[in-house]
């Protein structure tokens, strides 16, 4: 008897299986009501007295051996072998969950394309200005009140460091690096020291534009508006231009295009006037070339700006600006498109 559990013991401590069917088949041979253990359990009986002591403690030992070492290859093939044979790998990948575009990137990108289809170029500066480059360059008066506290974000430490209210900052910069003619639009972030709410953010994003060259008109600035109007609002939207106020430009216009939800009969979103807003823009003031360094008697341009946010709204009926900074993807989510 003690030979038989010896024996049984090496084989225990030999015990291999690289699959789960091994696995069962070592089970049953050993530890099944008929099998090699459970059978010792019935010789048991024949056991003398004196020994049932001993030889129950081995007969018991063997079989808790038999019992860890099947547990412990369950786990060894649990861990490789059970998993390889679970996994289907012809199956499709997990989807990978793609981003989309932000809605302000995708206005801006096509406001983009559609000046560059008629020449335009993209220059981009800093959001940290000094007020030469945000107003004086510009022709805003010293006390002009944009310069405000109320409108315009200060470094407290030095009061000629400013947050860019317009992209126009840009313009001053390469108008007095580059020499006409100039060509090019100015995307980017502006600040503006305002109370938030859904119609009013301190921040947002303005495209603006510039043309100098040599007997640049008026005319050209409405024709290019008027193109740029069509392609992103449709064929059948029309313009007219309001005369207004710029430091920047004179004469200065605002520019509405018939609204494009009621195409111009009067509806609530154009407060029945059949027109909506979209853009300011007018000539440059010589002021300002001469300010940069181009000859104003050889050189004129017209320039534009308009607010992304605001043809978004157009475009989207965005009724919350706030939705623009909060990225919460179920907003988000709306804008899944090519560009
Ligand atoms: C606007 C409206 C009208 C503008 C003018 C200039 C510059 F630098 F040429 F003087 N840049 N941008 C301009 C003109 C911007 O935004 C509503």
């Amino acid at each position: 008897m003690r030979e038989k559990i010896q024996a049984l013991m090496a084989e225990v401590d030999a015990f291999k299986a690289s699959n789960a069917a091994e696995l069962e088949a070592l089970r049953v041979k050993y530890l099944s009501k008929k099998g090699d253990i459970s059978l010792l359990f019935n010789d048991f009986r024949e056991v003398p007295n004196e020994l049932k002591r001993e030889v129950g403690q081995l007969l018991n030992d063997l079989k808790t051996k038999a019992q860890d070492r099947i547990a412990a290859l369950k786990e060894e093939i649990g861990a490789a072998g059970a998993s390889s044979e679970q996994l289907d790998l012809t199956r499709t990948a997990e989807p990978v969950a793609l981003g989309t575009r932000h809605p302000l990137t995708l206005v801006k990108n096509e406001i983009i394309d559609i000046f560059a289809r008629i020449g335009f170029t993209i220059a981009e500066g800093p959001e940290i200005e000094d007020d030469w480059h945000v107003f004086g360059a510009l022709n805003f008066a010293p006390e002009h009140p944009a310069r405000d506290m109320q409108d315009t974000f200060f470094i407290e430490q030095n009061p000629d460091v400013v947050l860019r209210t317009h992209t126009s900052s840009v313009q001053s910069r390469i108008m007095s690096v580059q020499k006409p003619p100039i060509r090019m639009l100015f995307p980017g972030r502006v600040y503006r020291n305002e109370a938030i709410s859904y119609r009013a953010h301190c921040f947002f994003h303005q495209v603006e534009g510039l043309y100098i060259d040599k007997d640049v008109s008026f005319a050209d600035l409405k024709q290019a508006l008027m193109y740029f109007a069509k392609e992103m609002f449709g064929p059948s939207t029309q313009i007219r231009l309001r005369p207004s106020y710029f430091p920047f430009t004179e004469p200065s216009a605002e520019m509405d295009i018939s609204c494009n939800l009621c195409g111009g009969k009067g509806c609530p979103f154009c407060k029945h006037t059949g027109w909506v807003e979209i853009l300011g823009c007018g000539m440059v003031d010589p002021n300002v070339l001469e300010n940069c360094g181009i000859d104003s008697n050889v050189y004129s341009g017209y320039a534009f700006g308009m607010g992304v946010e605001r043809i978004t709204n157009l475009k989207y009926q965005v009724k919350d600006l706030r939705l623009f900074s909060e990225n919460d993807v179920r907003f988000l989510r709306q804008f899944e498109s090519a560009y």
